[in-house]
Protein backbone atom coordinates (compact mmCIF):
# COMPACT_ATOMS: atom_id res chain seq x y z
CA UNK A 1 0.00 0.00 0.00
CA UNK A 2 1.29 3.24 -0.77
CA UNK A 3 1.79 5.43 2.09
CA UNK A 4 2.96 9.37 2.37
CA UNK A 5 4.28 9.86 6.00
CA UNK A 6 5.38 13.15 7.29
CA UNK A 7 6.18 14.09 11.28
CA UNK A 8 4.99 17.71 12.11
CA UNK A 9 4.79 20.02 15.42
CA UNK A 10 1.83 22.31 15.32
CA UNK A 11 1.52 25.54 17.79
CA UNK A 12 -1.91 27.21 18.37
CA UNK A 13 -1.78 30.90 19.10
CA UNK A 14 -1.36 32.32 22.40
CA UNK A 15 -4.33 34.11 24.33
CA UNK A 16 -3.61 37.75 24.59
CA UNK A 17 -3.16 38.69 28.23
CA UNK A 18 -5.88 40.63 29.85
CA UNK A 19 -5.26 44.49 30.92
CA UNK A 20 -5.02 46.46 33.62
CA UNK A 21 -5.86 49.67 33.55
CA UNK A 22 -7.91 52.68 35.00
CA UNK A 23 -9.96 55.25 33.14
CA UNK A 24 -7.88 58.72 33.81
CA UNK A 25 -9.68 61.87 32.66
CA UNK A 26 -9.94 65.51 33.40
CA UNK A 27 -12.58 66.09 35.99
CA UNK A 28 -13.19 62.37 36.45
CA UNK A 29 -11.51 61.80 39.64
CA UNK A 30 -11.43 57.87 40.36
CA UNK A 31 -11.98 56.70 37.03
CA UNK A 32 -13.08 52.77 37.70
CA UNK A 33 -10.82 50.04 35.93
CA UNK A 34 -11.27 50.16 32.27
CA UNK A 35 -8.55 47.02 31.15
CA UNK A 36 -9.59 44.81 27.95
CA UNK A 37 -9.31 41.23 27.19
CA UNK A 38 -7.03 39.72 25.50
CA UNK A 39 -7.59 38.46 22.53
CA UNK A 40 -7.92 34.64 21.53
CA UNK A 41 -5.03 32.58 19.99
CA UNK A 42 -5.61 31.29 16.23
CA UNK A 43 -6.13 27.38 16.59
CA UNK A 44 -4.93 25.64 13.58
CA UNK A 45 -7.63 23.34 11.58
CA UNK A 46 -7.39 20.44 9.72
CA UNK A 47 -9.61 19.97 6.62
CA UNK A 48 -9.82 17.09 3.70
CA UNK A 49 -10.05 18.81 0.84
CA UNK A 50 -10.28 16.95 -2.96
CA UNK A 51 -7.71 19.90 -4.30
CA UNK A 52 -5.18 18.55 -1.98
CA UNK A 53 -3.65 15.23 -3.21
CA UNK A 54 -0.60 14.25 -1.43
CA UNK A 55 0.94 15.93 1.87
CA UNK A 56 3.80 17.25 0.06
CA UNK A 57 3.03 20.49 1.43
CA UNK A 58 3.77 19.37 5.08
CA UNK A 59 7.20 17.49 4.01
CA UNK A 60 9.50 20.69 4.45
CA UNK A 61 7.67 22.41 7.37
CA UNK A 62 9.25 21.34 11.07
CA UNK A 63 6.71 23.38 12.72
CA UNK A 64 3.24 25.06 11.91
CA UNK A 65 2.18 27.97 14.49
CA UNK A 66 -1.03 30.21 14.61
CA UNK A 67 -0.76 33.67 15.25
CA UNK A 68 -1.23 34.73 18.73
CA UNK A 69 -3.99 37.14 20.05
CA UNK A 70 -3.31 40.57 20.96
CA UNK A 71 -2.94 41.63 24.26
CA UNK A 72 -6.42 44.01 25.91
CA UNK A 73 -5.66 47.21 26.77
CA UNK A 74 -7.28 50.72 28.40
CA UNK A 75 -10.62 52.08 27.55
CA UNK A 76 -12.21 48.68 27.63
CA UNK A 77 -10.70 47.78 24.35
CA UNK A 78 -10.40 43.74 23.59
CA UNK A 79 -7.53 42.36 21.66
CA UNK A 80 -7.26 41.13 18.15
CA UNK A 81 -8.00 37.11 17.50
CA UNK A 82 -5.36 35.66 16.54
CA UNK A 83 -6.46 34.01 12.82
CA UNK A 84 -6.96 30.49 12.76
CA UNK A 85 -4.93 28.29 10.10
CA UNK A 86 -6.77 26.07 8.04
CA UNK A 87 -4.96 23.71 6.26
CA UNK A 88 -6.16 21.45 3.21
CA UNK A 89 -4.91 17.37 4.03
CA UNK A 90 -5.97 14.47 0.90
CA UNK A 91 -8.95 12.49 1.98
CA UNK A 92 -7.27 8.72 3.80
CA UNK A 93 -4.83 10.83 5.54
CA UNK A 94 -4.97 9.33 9.02
CA UNK A 95 -3.77 11.87 12.27
CA UNK A 96 -1.80 9.79 14.64
CA UNK A 97 -0.13 11.11 18.19
CA UNK A 98 4.02 10.82 18.23
CA UNK A 99 5.59 8.52 18.96
CA UNK A 100 3.35 6.15 20.01
CA UNK A 101 1.08 6.33 16.81
CA UNK A 102 -2.30 6.34 18.52
CA UNK A 103 -5.11 7.62 16.08
CA UNK A 104 -6.49 10.42 16.67
CA UNK A 105 -8.71 11.35 13.51
CA UNK A 106 -8.82 9.66 10.23
CA UNK A 107 -10.17 11.57 7.57
CA UNK A 108 -12.31 8.95 6.08
CA UNK A 109 -13.47 11.38 2.93
CA UNK A 110 -13.44 14.79 1.70
CA UNK A 111 -15.29 17.72 3.54
CA UNK A 112 -14.49 16.41 7.22
CA UNK A 113 -12.81 18.81 9.73
CA UNK A 114 -10.66 18.62 12.65
CA UNK A 115 -9.32 21.17 15.41
CA UNK A 116 -5.90 19.63 15.81
CA UNK A 117 -4.43 22.53 18.17
CA UNK A 118 -6.92 24.85 20.10
CA UNK A 119 -5.79 28.48 20.28
CA UNK A 120 -6.00 29.99 24.36
CA UNK A 121 -8.60 31.73 25.68
CA UNK A 122 -7.37 35.41 25.92
CA UNK A 123 -7.28 36.89 29.41
CA UNK A 124 -9.60 38.61 31.23
CA UNK A 125 -8.85 42.52 31.94
CA UNK A 126 -9.72 44.16 34.97
CA UNK A 127 -13.30 45.54 34.29
CA UNK A 128 -14.18 42.34 35.23
CA UNK A 129 -13.00 42.15 38.62
CA UNK A 130 -14.47 45.15 39.89
CA UNK A 131 -17.16 44.57 43.19
CA UNK A 132 -19.12 46.00 45.54
CA UNK A 133 -15.99 45.71 47.69
CA UNK A 134 -13.17 46.47 45.32
CA UNK A 135 -13.93 49.30 42.97
CA UNK A 136 -10.40 49.09 42.04
CA UNK A 137 -9.08 46.31 40.96
CA UNK A 138 -5.36 45.27 40.85
CA UNK A 139 -5.80 41.82 38.86
CA UNK A 140 -6.45 40.65 35.24
CA UNK A 141 -5.75 37.49 33.90
CA UNK A 142 -2.93 35.95 31.36
CA UNK A 143 -3.98 34.56 28.28
CA UNK A 144 -3.94 30.64 28.22
CA UNK A 145 -0.95 28.80 26.37
CA UNK A 146 -2.44 27.18 22.85
CA UNK A 147 -2.76 24.01 22.21
CA UNK A 148 0.92 22.28 21.35
CA UNK A 149 1.16 18.82 19.37
CA UNK A 150 2.85 16.93 17.32
CA UNK A 151 1.93 14.35 15.36
CA UNK A 152 2.56 11.91 12.16
CA UNK A 153 0.29 12.86 9.08
CA UNK A 154 -0.17 9.37 7.33
CA UNK A 155 -2.14 9.13 4.04
CA UNK A 156 -3.52 6.09 3.72
CA UNK A 157 -5.06 5.43 -0.65
CA UNK A 158 -8.83 5.21 -0.45
CA UNK A 159 -9.67 3.30 -3.82
CA UNK A 160 -11.97 5.29 -6.05
CA UNK A 161 -12.27 2.25 -8.48
CA UNK A 162 -12.12 -1.37 -7.98
CA UNK A 163 -11.29 -3.60 -10.57
CA UNK A 164 -13.92 -7.04 -10.59
CA UNK A 165 -13.76 -9.61 -13.00
CA UNK A 166 -13.24 -13.25 -13.55
CA UNK A 167 -9.39 -15.37 -12.57
CA UNK A 168 -7.51 -13.91 -15.77
CA UNK A 169 -9.65 -11.48 -17.14
CA UNK A 170 -6.75 -9.28 -17.30
CA UNK A 171 -6.92 -7.60 -14.61
CA UNK A 172 -3.49 -6.98 -12.91
CA UNK A 173 -2.72 -6.57 -16.84
CA UNK A 174 -4.54 -3.22 -16.81
CA UNK A 175 -3.75 -1.61 -13.49
CA UNK A 176 -0.04 -2.21 -14.96
CA UNK A 177 -0.69 -0.36 -17.46
CA UNK A 178 -2.62 2.75 -16.44
CA UNK A 179 -0.98 3.13 -13.07
CA UNK A 180 2.72 2.53 -11.99
CA UNK A 181 2.14 -0.74 -10.03
CA UNK A 182 3.84 -3.90 -10.55
CA UNK A 183 1.71 -6.73 -9.71
CA UNK A 184 2.06 -10.21 -10.88
CA UNK A 185 0.55 -11.22 -14.38
CA UNK A 186 0.43 -14.60 -15.51
CA UNK A 187 -1.89 -17.18 -17.84
CA UNK A 188 -3.29 -18.97 -14.63
CA UNK A 189 -6.35 -18.31 -12.55
CA UNK A 190 -5.61 -16.67 -9.21
CA UNK A 191 -2.51 -15.01 -9.98
CA UNK A 192 -3.29 -12.42 -7.57
CA UNK A 193 -3.86 -13.53 -3.77
CA UNK A 194 -3.96 -9.60 -2.47
CA UNK A 195 -5.17 -6.40 -3.68
CA UNK A 196 -2.94 -4.02 -5.60
CA UNK A 197 -3.37 -0.58 -5.53
CA UNK A 198 -2.51 2.27 -8.34
CA UNK A 199 -2.44 5.51 -8.76
CA UNK A 200 -3.85 6.65 -11.99
CA UNK A 201 -2.59 10.06 -13.76
CA UNK A 202 -4.88 11.83 -16.36
CA UNK A 203 -4.85 15.79 -16.77
CA UNK A 204 -3.25 16.31 -13.97
CA UNK A 205 -5.73 14.66 -11.65
CA UNK A 206 -5.12 11.23 -10.02
CA UNK A 207 -7.43 8.60 -8.43
CA UNK A 208 -6.75 5.43 -6.93
CA UNK A 209 -7.63 2.04 -9.02
CA UNK A 210 -7.73 -1.75 -6.55
CA UNK A 211 -7.06 -4.57 -8.30
CA UNK A 212 -8.39 -7.54 -6.37
CA UNK A 213 -8.19 -11.39 -7.13
CA UNK A 214 -10.62 -12.69 -9.34
CA UNK A 215 -14.13 -13.91 -8.33
CA UNK A 216 -16.04 -16.83 -9.03
CA UNK A 217 -19.36 -18.00 -9.66
CA UNK A 218 -20.33 -19.31 -5.91
CA UNK A 219 -17.57 -16.46 -4.36
CA UNK A 220 -20.34 -15.31 -1.85
CA UNK A 221 -20.53 -19.15 -0.59
CA UNK A 222 -16.62 -19.11 -0.64
CA UNK A 223 -15.55 -20.12 -3.93
CA UNK A 224 -12.32 -18.95 -5.24
CA UNK A 225 -11.15 -16.49 -3.20
CA UNK A 226 -12.94 -13.33 -4.59
CA UNK A 227 -14.82 -13.09 -1.63
CA UNK A 228 -12.52 -11.72 1.16
CA UNK A 229 -11.55 -9.48 -1.11
CA UNK A 230 -14.87 -8.14 -1.56
CA UNK A 231 -14.23 -5.98 1.42
CA UNK A 232 -11.48 -3.98 -0.44
CA UNK A 233 -14.10 -2.62 -2.86
CA UNK A 234 -16.63 -1.59 -0.13
CA UNK A 235 -15.47 1.71 0.57
CA UNK A 236 -14.72 2.50 -3.92
CA UNK A 237 -17.13 4.76 -5.78
CA UNK A 238 -16.87 2.91 -8.45
CA UNK A 239 -16.70 -0.41 -10.02
CA UNK A 240 -15.20 -1.62 -13.20
CA UNK A 241 -16.19 -5.20 -14.57
CA UNK A 242 -13.34 -6.42 -16.70
CA UNK A 243 -14.91 -9.12 -18.87
CA UNK A 244 -12.20 -11.28 -21.09
CA UNK A 245 -14.17 -11.35 -24.25
CA UNK A 246 -11.87 -13.59 -25.98
CA UNK A 247 -13.84 -16.20 -27.62
CA UNK A 248 -12.24 -19.39 -25.82
CA UNK A 249 -14.43 -19.02 -23.07
CA UNK A 250 -17.31 -21.26 -21.96
CA UNK A 251 -19.48 -18.21 -21.08
CA UNK A 252 -20.83 -15.07 -23.50
CA UNK A 253 -19.28 -11.78 -22.27
CA UNK A 254 -23.03 -11.20 -21.21
CA UNK A 255 -23.36 -14.36 -19.36
CA UNK A 256 -19.93 -12.95 -17.59
CA UNK A 257 -21.22 -9.90 -16.57
CA UNK A 258 -24.47 -11.14 -14.83
CA UNK A 259 -22.58 -13.84 -13.54
CA UNK A 260 -20.23 -11.18 -11.63
CA UNK A 261 -23.31 -9.11 -11.33
CA UNK A 262 -25.47 -11.68 -8.75
CA UNK A 263 -22.04 -13.07 -7.27
CA UNK A 264 -21.32 -8.96 -6.36
CA UNK A 265 -25.22 -8.49 -5.32
CA UNK A 266 -25.29 -11.80 -3.28
CA UNK A 267 -22.13 -10.74 -0.78
CA UNK A 268 -23.96 -7.39 -0.64
CA UNK A 269 -26.86 -5.85 -2.35
CA UNK A 270 -24.93 -2.55 -1.47
CA UNK A 271 -21.88 -3.02 -4.06
CA UNK A 272 -24.05 -2.82 -7.21
CA UNK A 273 -25.42 0.48 -6.31
CA UNK A 274 -22.00 1.79 -6.86
CA UNK A 275 -21.54 3.59 -10.80
CA UNK A 276 -20.61 0.25 -13.05
CA UNK A 277 -18.41 0.60 -15.96
CA UNK A 278 -18.09 -2.39 -18.35
CA UNK A 279 -14.18 -3.05 -19.74
CA UNK A 280 -14.28 -5.73 -22.84
CA UNK A 281 -10.83 -6.74 -22.76
CA UNK A 282 -8.94 -8.89 -24.74
CA UNK A 283 -10.04 -7.39 -28.21
CA UNK A 284 -7.45 -7.89 -30.08
CA UNK A 285 -8.10 -11.63 -29.52
CA UNK A 286 -12.04 -11.04 -30.31
CA UNK A 287 -12.19 -10.87 -33.92
CA UNK A 288 -14.27 -13.85 -33.99
CA UNK A 289 -16.66 -12.87 -30.76
CA UNK A 290 -17.88 -9.92 -32.36
CA UNK A 291 -21.57 -10.52 -32.21
CA UNK A 292 -21.47 -12.16 -28.78
CA UNK A 293 -19.85 -9.08 -27.81
CA UNK A 294 -22.03 -6.59 -29.11
CA UNK A 295 -24.88 -8.14 -27.02
CA UNK A 296 -22.95 -6.90 -24.22
CA UNK A 297 -22.85 -3.67 -25.49
CA UNK A 298 -26.30 -3.47 -26.53
CA UNK A 299 -27.18 -4.33 -22.74
CA UNK A 300 -24.89 -2.04 -21.23
CA UNK A 301 -26.27 0.79 -23.83
CA UNK A 302 -29.61 -0.05 -22.31
CA UNK A 303 -28.91 0.08 -18.79
CA UNK A 304 -26.89 3.30 -19.34
CA UNK A 305 -23.82 1.34 -18.25
CA UNK A 306 -20.39 3.42 -19.86
CA UNK A 307 -18.86 0.32 -21.36
CA UNK A 308 -15.38 0.42 -23.33
CA UNK A 309 -13.49 -2.08 -25.92
CA UNK A 310 -10.01 -2.55 -24.78
CA UNK A 311 -6.64 -4.21 -25.19
CA UNK A 312 -5.22 -3.82 -21.49
CA UNK A 313 -1.94 -6.48 -23.25
CA UNK A 314 -1.49 -4.26 -26.42
CA UNK A 315 -2.64 -0.66 -24.90
CA UNK A 316 -5.67 -0.36 -27.04
CA UNK A 317 -8.05 2.42 -25.65
CA UNK A 318 -6.85 3.10 -22.43
CA UNK A 319 -6.76 6.97 -23.31
CA UNK A 320 -10.67 6.25 -23.98
CA UNK A 321 -10.68 4.38 -20.69
CA UNK A 322 -9.09 6.91 -18.26
CA UNK A 323 -11.43 9.41 -19.85
CA UNK A 324 -14.57 7.67 -19.14
CA UNK A 325 -13.21 6.50 -15.50
CA UNK A 326 -12.14 10.44 -14.74
CA UNK A 327 -15.50 11.46 -16.04
CA UNK A 328 -17.00 9.73 -12.70
CA UNK A 329 -14.37 11.14 -11.01
CA UNK A 330 -15.34 15.23 -12.07
CA UNK A 331 -18.89 14.59 -10.95
CA UNK A 332 -17.88 13.75 -7.52
N1 LIG B 1 -4.32 -11.16 -25.65
C1 LIG B 1 -4.50 -10.52 -24.52
N2 LIG B 1 -4.13 -11.07 -23.36
C2 LIG B 1 -4.32 -10.38 -22.22
C3 LIG B 1 -4.92 -9.09 -22.22
N3 LIG B 1 -5.00 -8.68 -20.93
C4 LIG B 1 -4.46 -9.64 -20.17
N4 LIG B 1 -4.06 -10.65 -20.93
C5 LIG B 1 -3.41 -11.91 -20.47
O1 LIG B 1 -4.30 -12.63 -19.63
C6 LIG B 1 -3.59 -13.33 -18.62
C7 LIG B 1 -4.14 -12.98 -17.25
O2 LIG B 1 -3.87 -11.62 -16.97
P1 LIG B 1 -3.86 -11.04 -15.51
O3 LIG B 1 -3.71 -9.56 -15.67
O4 LIG B 1 -2.92 -11.75 -14.63
O5 LIG B 1 -5.38 -11.37 -15.09
P2 LIG B 1 -6.12 -11.10 -13.70
O6 LIG B 1 -7.50 -10.70 -14.03
O7 LIG B 1 -5.32 -10.16 -12.88
O8 LIG B 1 -6.12 -12.55 -13.07
P3 LIG B 1 -6.22 -12.98 -11.49
O9 LIG B 1 -5.25 -12.17 -10.74
O10 LIG B 1 -5.86 -14.42 -11.51
O11 LIG B 1 -7.63 -12.75 -11.10
C8 LIG B 1 -2.13 -12.95 -18.80
O12 LIG B 1 -1.49 -13.98 -19.52
C9 LIG B 1 -2.19 -11.68 -19.61
O13 LIG B 1 -1.04 -11.47 -20.41
C10 LIG B 1 -5.33 -8.54 -23.47
O14 LIG B 1 -5.85 -7.43 -23.59
N5 LIG B 1 -5.09 -9.29 -24.59
MG1 LIG C 1 -4.51 -10.40 -11.10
Amino acid sequence: MFIDRTKVSFQAGNGGNGCLSFRREKFIPRGGPDGGDGGRGGSIILVSSPVCQSLGDFKYKRLIRAENGGQGSSKKQTGKDGADIILRVPPGTVVKTFPDEKVIFDFERIGLQFVLAKGGKGGRGNIHFKSSVNQAPRRSENGEKGESIQVILELKLIAFAGLVGFPNAGKSTLISKISSAKPKIADYAFTTLTPNLGVVDFNQRRLVVADIPGILEGAHQGEGMGLNFLKHIERTQVLIFIIDVAPFNPLSPLQNFQVLEKELTLYHPMLLKKKLMVVANKIDLAAENKTAIEDLHVFCRKRKIPYVEISALQGINLGQLKKMLFAFYETE
